[in-house]
């Protein structure tokens, strides 16, 4: 299988995370992209295709905020990596403020995703990666894995969070649309659900959005996620949320993953990003399943035979000592 890795990607590395009332260490690691590297045989560096793929599916205010905020938190005689502390959850509308610490609120949910200098530079790249597999599945390939690295699948068009900044799921099922697949599918099996991609299609019929997820009544994100979220307006039906109680295992997980390809089959779909996160293994550090490593190459498997095409765009897993593994044993499922 193709693979795709840009080494700018490596240069993000945020150094404190608001946990449970106080910064401890960053759970999103370079250590995570080196330890798959190697147990995945390397990667391949992605050309760069530009703004534009990204631009189609995040607000063009947005972009810029991304790039120069860590230059106004500078400005603003700050040391470290720029954090918002006041959100406007009451109030959201579009102010022209200028302020840092406002820029960093309107475009979070969190203060769990610190920006530093390099962080747009790495989620651009992390970006590319998800393009790059992308067109290899949509030049003939029926399966290539994007490494990226900050994941995606919490930012939404005009916000980060939850260690995501650029939704590369999203770029990746755009850049389908886009080069003529008419029906695309996002399957998210990240322990977390990915509200960033199912808000930027939330109200589109042409790409579903299927997650098999914690449920967000015990975990994070908490707002979205729920079963009774199922898209709106000519999205209507094309959201699914499946939501596992903590301690979900293989059997639980398979089955409603596959009900989600059931559910992706009945759309009709041409195309499916897969977007993989490691950490519903047992081990992992911030959650709550207990698939074992073995267990990604059997969801992989039913994943592959569906015989739709699929990009794989790598999302959350922070048992680092673990995660080559976990990603080669997804690969694996997918080669068997
Ligand atoms: C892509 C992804 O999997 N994002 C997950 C974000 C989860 N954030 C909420 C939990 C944060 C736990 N942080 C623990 C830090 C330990 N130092
Ligand atoms: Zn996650």
């Amino acid at each position: 299988m193709k693979r795709f890795y840009a080494p700018q990607q490596a240069s993000h590395a945020p150094e404190l995370e608001l946990h449970n009332g106080a910064f401890t260490a960053y759970a999103e690691v370079p250590q995570r992209a080196e330890m798959i590297l190697a147990a995945i045989g390397g990667a391949v560096p992605p050309p760069d295709r530009g703004l534009a793929p990204i631009a189609a599916v995040h607000d063009a205010a947005y972009l810029d905020f991304l790039r120069d905020a860590p230059t106004l938190w500078r400005a603003a005689g700050r040391p470290g990596d720029a954090i918002p502390y006041a959100f406007p959850i009451v109030g959201r509308r579009p102010l022209a403020l200028s302020r840092i610490d406002a820029l960093l609120g309107a475009h979070a949910f969190d203060a769990t995703t610190p920006i530093t200098e390099r962080t747009w530079d790495a989620a651009y790249w992390s970006a590319q990666t998800a393009l790059a597999a992308t067109h290899a599945v949509l030049e003939g390939e029926r399966a290539a894995f994007a490494l990226c690295r900050p994941p995606g699948h919490h930012a939404g068009r005009d916000y980060c969070g939850g260690y995501c900044h650029v939704n590369v799921a999203a770029v990746a099922a755009q850049a389908a649309r886009d080069a003529g697949r008419a029906r695309v599918a996002v399957l998210d099996i990240d322990y977390h659900h990915g509200n960033g991609t199912q808000d930027i299609f939330y109200d589109r019929g042409d790409v579903f959005y299927a997650s098999v997820h914690a449920d967000p009544a015990s975990d994070y994100p908490f707002y979205w996620g729920h079963a009774d979220e199922r898209g709106a307006g000519e999205g209507e039906g094309a959201t699914l949320n499946l939501p596992l109680p903590r301690g979900a295992a293989l059997a639980g997980f398979r089955a409603a993953q596959a009900r989600a390809l059931d559910a992706i089959a009945a759309f009709g779909a041409d195309f499916l990003v897969l977007s993989f996160g490691a950490d519903t293994w047992e081990g992992d550090p911030i959650s709550h399943f207990r698939l074992t490593t073995g267990d990604f190459a059997v969801l992989a498997g039913d994943v592959a035979a569906t015989g739709l095409p699929c990009a794989i765009v790598m999302e959350g897993g922070y048992a680092v000592n673990a995660l080559g593994a976990n990603v080669a044993s997804l690969l694996s499922g997918f080669e068997g």
